[in-house]
């Protein structure tokens, strides 16, 4: 989508501090970090949101958390990481392109919400 952020991220149209990519996925540090480490993984394919997972779609998911696994192991984050993704406004999602919020390098809150 031509108005997308994230898909001008992805192209290289604006700059990111990029930490993984392959084929299906770009993965960069979040510029607002809520975590000693805060990535944000991003398929290349423009969905709006987990809202929008499809059967035909899926396999995107399972991409995403391939790489997380590589990127958590690549930052060493041995001792544990979450992986979050916000969809619509309640659930307070700011960019309408699916992405999922990688956080860790420290103890995290147990609170989720
Ligand atoms: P969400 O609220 O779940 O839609 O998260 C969107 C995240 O995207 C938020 O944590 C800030 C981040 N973000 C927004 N614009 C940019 C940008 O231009 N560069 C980077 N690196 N992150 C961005």
């Amino acid at each position: 989508m031509s108005d997308c952020i994230f898909c001008k991220i992805i192209k290289g149209e604006i700059p990111s501090k990029k930490v993984y990519e392959d084929d299906c996925v770009y993965a960069f540090h979040d510029i607002n970090p809520q975590a000693a480490v805060h990535i944000l993984i991003v398929p290349k394919t423009h969905i709006e949101s987990a809202a929008d997972i499809t059967a035909e779609n899926s396999m995107i998911v399972g991409r995403v958390f391939e790489a997380a696994a590589k990127i958590a192991k690549e930052l060493g984050l041995e001792n544990g990481f979450r992986i979050v993704t916000n969809v619509g406004k309640y659930g307070c999602q700011s960019v309408k392109h699916i992405h999922f919020h990688l956080l860790g390098g420290e103890q995290l809150t147990e609170k989720m919400s």
